[in-house]
């Protein structure tokens, strides 16, 4: 079903307009209620009336995380606090953590995102949702529950943590839809494989995944194992959290809620736009957001858009998936790698679990990637010689998709650490000098 028929299916003229005329108010917002904004603003010469249609967005400066560092914790806000009534976090790498702040209608709207994702994937009033992405600031847990309640389904507060409970639940409450990291959902799946419960006991049919990046791969092997229909949610707690673009029944390509968000994705060098289709950094432009507003807000997420209407009726842009961050990008003797290339390559053979981690180390100056990854049961050995052929099929592949040599680590099944959030799957040691 098609949530809100009028804005996802608006014919492209009328979508430019609306987002021409969102994106002046939005700039009016920033001028008169961020002065981080109207300096930069009136460095360009620009002001709210500048900006005729939304082709003017190019004019307008970018935002980037070191901005809502520099502005801690709530100097990019445009409304007084006594308008914002909740608060979320991203916890960063290093410094500050990043802080946004919601108005009513800032809630109101994100909660109807979610349940036009939710009916994308098929959703109605009688699911019954386990959501186990973390509560709390992480904006995960509070942003799905809200859409679910906005659906007008069932919600399960799980949040992260209690693999076991997690499980008895999902079964006792009938729940039908499960909300969480790709990630941990392999695990769960795992996990209630090894409960010995009949598949039949559980009445799962659909998975929402995201907040890390993941593969065509990775979702086949959900979806058998878990017996779901997996789809993508993507969002950042800076834009508004999860239920930014979503996918729908076709699978392919994630809906963009571009009246509210505008895209555009830029190569992130040279810093200009891209043309459709071509792979470059997506940046994000709030249309309506009122606590929080974001101008051009660098992602570092790199995908292509595809404008095309989607077979389902939606007429909105979609995004390709996540294929790394232009900040994750590991550079190895030279040359690019992204983490998903290689766990791509993994999920390919069928003799290998999609459980990996990646170390980067710098040996006399020189790089070195070690994979460990775990052979699946059935295919482990104790045989050296066997595992010396598996091995050299993998690095064999590996070198064929990355052009570098990479150290193979055989583990056995389930020894590498489980992640029940967002996983860590790249440890990069080196010290650059
Ligand atoms: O991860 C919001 C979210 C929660 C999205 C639940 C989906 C589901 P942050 O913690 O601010 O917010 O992290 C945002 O996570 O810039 C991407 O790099 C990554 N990410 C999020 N969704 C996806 C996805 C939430 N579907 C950062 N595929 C983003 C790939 C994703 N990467």
């Amino acid at each position: 079903m098609i949530w809100n028929p009028t804005k996802e299916c608006m014919n492209a003229e009328d979508k430019r307009r609306l987002q021409g005329e969102r994106l002046r108010k939005a700039v009016d917002r920033v001028y008169h209620g961020v002065p981080f904004y109207r300096n930069k603003l009136q460095e360009r010469d620009l002001r709210p009336d500048s900006i005729s249609s939304i082709d003017d967005i190019t004019k307008l400066p970018f935002t980037t995380k070191q901005d809502l560092r520099d502005n801690y914790p709530y100097g990019l806000f445009a409304v007084p606090m006594s308008e914002i009534i909740r608060l979320h976090a991203s916890s960063g790498t290093t410094g500050n953590p990043t802080v946004v702040g919601y108005t009513r209608r800032d809630l109101a709207i994100w909660s109807e995102m979610i349940a036009r994702c939710l009916s994308a994937y098929g959703a109605d009033r009688n699911d019954i949702f386990s959501v186990a992405y973390g509560y709390g600031l992480f904006t995960g847990g509070l942003g799905l529950h809200y859409g679910v309640e906005h659906l007008g389904a069932t919600v399960i507060p799980m949040s992260s943590g209690n693999t076991a409970k997690h499980i008895q639940l999902i079964r006792d409450f009938g729940a039908t839809a499960l909300a969480c990291t790709p990630s941990y959902a392999l695990y769960l799946a795992e996990t209630m494989a090894k409960t010995g419960w009949p598949r039949d006991d559980f009445k799962l049919r659909i998975g929402i995944f995201g907040a890390e990046p993941w593969t065509e791969n990775m979702r086949k092997e959900i979806e058998a194992k878990m017996g779901v229909n997996a789809y993508n949610i993507y969002g950042l707690s800076e834009i508004m959290g999860p239920g930014v673009s979503h996918e729908c029944e076709c699978k392919c390509g994630s809906h963009i809620i571009d009246d509210h968000f505008y895209a555009e994705v830029i190569d992130p060098e040279t810093l200009e736009p891209l043309p459709y289709g071509e792979v470059g950094e997506l940046v994000l432009t709030t249309l309506t957001k009122e606590g929080l507003p974001m101008i051009r807000y660098r992602t570092k997420d790199l995908c292509s858009l595809n404008p095309e209407p989607c077979e389902c009726g939606r007429t909105s842009i979609r995004m390709s998936r996540i294929m790394g961050r232009s900040d994750d990008m590991l550079i190895i003797r030279g040359v690019n790698v992204f983490p998903s290339q290689i766990e791509s390559v993994i999920l390919e053979l069928e003799e290998f679990e999609p459980h990996y981690m990646i170390y980067v180390d710098r040996q006399n100056n020189l790089d070195m990637m070690e994979v460990h990854v775990e052979v699946r049961d059935g295919f482990y050995s104790d045989e050296i010689k066997v595992m010396m052929e598996l091995k050299k099929k993998l690095a064999a592949r590996l070198h064929s998709v990355l052009g570098i040599n990479a150290d193979i680590k055989l583990v056995e099944p389930y020894t590498l650490e489980r992640s029940e959030g967002k996983s860590k799957r790249v440890i990069d040691r080196r010290v650059l000098k």
